[in-house]
C-alpha cells in the first residue's frame, strides 16, 4: 500500500510522512539496531516500528472502508474490551514523542505535561494517521491537564469522557461500573452492533490472552541471565497498545519460544555485573526509548517498568467468569479500577507495596522513580515513594524529565552515578 497516498487521503500533512520517513530509521536506529545479540523475535516489532505511520493505520483504513469504527484510548483505566465486543478496534493514542509537543503549545500552556501536549499536538497538526482514524476519542478525568485538555480536542474531535473515582470505596466501584455502563452504550451507538455476552465473554479472553503473553515475556526478566533487554520489553509492550491483540499475542509467544532456548542455555543479554533497575512512575509512551536508553548504556538493565506502559497494563487480568453483562462489567471495574495503582488515586499506598514487591520478584538493585514533567501527581506522590523506598534499604533516584534531548547528558551522568553506587 502506497501509506503518503493513504496519509493524503486522510487529509494529512504529507511532508510529515516524507520526514517520518527520512528521520523514523535513524532514531530507531541508534536506540534499537546498536543492541548486541538481538532475539529474531524482535524483527516482528521493529518492522511494526519501522512504519508505524503506515503499516496498521492502513489496516484502520480498511477495517472502516467495511463499516467498521475505530476507538481512541489515553489511559489503561479505559477498558478495550468494551469497543472491541462492540466491533470496534481499540487503539492507544498516547503519544510519546518531542515531534508532536509544539503543537501541543499551540493550544495548551507550555506548563504541561508533554503527553498531554503531544496528544493534542498530534491532532491538531494533522501529523499523526491514527489520531485522524479514530471515530471516538474517549478521554477521561485522572488528572487536571487531561480533563481540560479534552474540552480542547472535543472542539475538532468527537470526545467521550469518562468520569473516574479519585478514591477506591465501595460507592467508587458502583460508580466506575456506571461508567463502563455508559462507555458500552457509546460504543453501541458508535457501531451500531449491540454487545452481547458472549461478543463481551469473547472480548474479555482476547485481552487477557495478550496479558498472559505479556507476562510470559516478563517472566524472563526475572532470571539472573536476562535474555532480553528492557528495552526490548519496552517496544512490545508499547507496540501492544496498537496492534491486533491476536497477532500480537501470537508473535509475543514466538518471541518466548526463542527465549526459553535462550534461557535453558544460560544466555544473557547483558554482560555480568550489569545492575538490575525497576523504573516506576509515568507512562513510556511509543517512541518515548529516552530513560531504558540512558540506564541501558550506562550499565544498568532495566527488569521491570512499574508504570502503565509495564506491568500495570499486563500484570493482573479480568475475572473470565462472569456470564452476564452486569457480571462482566463488574469483573471489568474490578480489574480497571481496583487493579490499576495511578498517582491519580488518592490514598494509593497499594503502588508503593508493588514497587516493594516487583523490587524482590525481579531482584532489582535500585529504583529510578521517574517523572514527566509537569505532572504533578506522580511527582507529589514521589515524596513516599522516595522515603517507603529508602526505609525498606531500597536505593532509590528520583528523575523529571521530558521528551526533549537537552538532559541526556545530564542524565546520564546521574544515572551512572547511581549505577555506581549500587555496586559498591
Ligand atoms: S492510569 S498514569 S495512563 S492517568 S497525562 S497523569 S503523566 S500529567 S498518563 Fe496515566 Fe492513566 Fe494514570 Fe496510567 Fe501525569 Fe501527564 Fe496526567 Fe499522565
Amino acid at each position: 500500500m502506497d501509506y503518503r497516498a493513504m496519509w493524503e487521503s486522510l487529509g494529512m500533512d504529507v511532508k510529515t510522512h516524507d520526514l517520518l520517513c527520512e528521520a523514523l530509521p535513524g532514531a530507531f536506529g541508534s536506540v534499537y539496531l546498536s543492541q548486541d545479540n538481538r532475539p529474531e523475535g524482535m524483527d516482528y516489532f521493529y518492522s511494526v516500528v519501522a512504519a508505524i505511520h503506515g503499516l496498521r493505520p492502513a489496516e484502520l483504513v480498511e477495517h472502516k472502508k467495511n463499516g467498521g469504527k475505530v476507538v481512541g484510548t489515553f489511559c489503561i483505566h479505559v477498558p478495550d474490551e468494551i469497543p472491541i465486543a462492540a466491533g470496534a478496534i481499540a487503539t492507544g493514542l498516547c503519544s510519546g514523542s518531542q515531534f508532536w509537543v509544539p503543537g501541543g503549545e499551540k493550544k495548551l500552556p507550555v506548563a504541561t505535561c508533554p503527553l498531554i501536549k503531544a496528544s493534542l499536538g498530534a491532532r491538531f497538526d494533522r501529523t499523526c494517521p491514527f489520531f485522524r482514524l479514530a471515530d471516538m476519542f474517549v478521554g477521561e478525568n485522572t488528572c487536571d491537564g487531561k480533563k481540560k485538555a479534552w474540552e480542547i480536542l472535543a472542539e475538532d474531535a468527537p470526545v467521550h469522557v469518562m468520569d473516574i473515582p479519585q478514591m477506591k470505596r465501595p460507592e467508587d466501584f458502583a460508580h466506575w461500573e456506571n461508567e463502563l455502563k455508559g462507555y458500552l452504550k457509546k460504543c453501541e451507538e458508535l457501531t451500531g452492533n449491540k454487545v452481547t455476552p458472549a461478543k463481551l465473554r469473547e472480548a474479555i479472553i482476547l485481552v487477557n490472552k495478550k496479558r498472559k503473553a505479556l507476562q510470559r515475556l516478563a517472566s524472563f526478566r526475572k532470571l539472573d541471565n536476562i535474555p532480553i533487554t528492557g528495552k526490548d520489553m519496552l517496544l512490545v509492550t508499547q507496540i501492544a497498545f496498537y496492534d491486533d491483540p491476536a497477532r500480537i499475542t501470537e508473535q509475543i509467544h514466538k518471541l518466548c519460544d526463542e527465549l526459553e532456548e535462550r534461557a535453558k542455555n544460560n544466555f544473557s543479554s547483558f554482560p555480568k555485573g550489569t545492575k538490575r533497575i525497576l523504573l516506576t512512575g509515568t507512562p513510556l509512551s511509543i517512541p518515548n526509548w529516552k530513560m531504558h536508553h540512558i540506564i541501558e548504556t550506562s550499565g544498568g538493565a532495566v527488569v521491570c517498568e512499574e508504570m502503565c506502559t509495564g506491568i500495570r497494563y499486563y500484570e493482573k487480568c479480568v475475572d473470565e467468569s462472569g456470564s452476564t453483562i452486569d457480571e462482566m462489567i463488574h469483573n471489568l471495574a474490578q480489574r480497571y479500577m481496583g487493579g490499576i495503582h495511578c498517582a491519580c488515586f488518592t490514598p494509593n499506598a497499594e503502588r508503593i507495596d508493588d514497587i516493594k514487591r516487583l523490587v524482590k520478584e525481579y531482584k532489582a538493585d535500585g529504583v529510578i522513580d521517574l517523572n514527566l514533567k509537569f505532572c504533578n501527581i506522580y511527582d507529589i506522590e514521589g515524596f513516599f515513594v522516595e522515603r517507603e523506598l529508602k526505609a525498606a534499604g531500597i536505593p532509590v533516584l528520583g528523575i523529571e524529565t521530558d521528551y526533549t534531548d537537552q538532559d541526556s547528558e545530564q542524565l546520564k551522568t546521574r544515572v551512572g552515578a547511581f549505577i555506581e553506587m549500587l555496586g559498591n
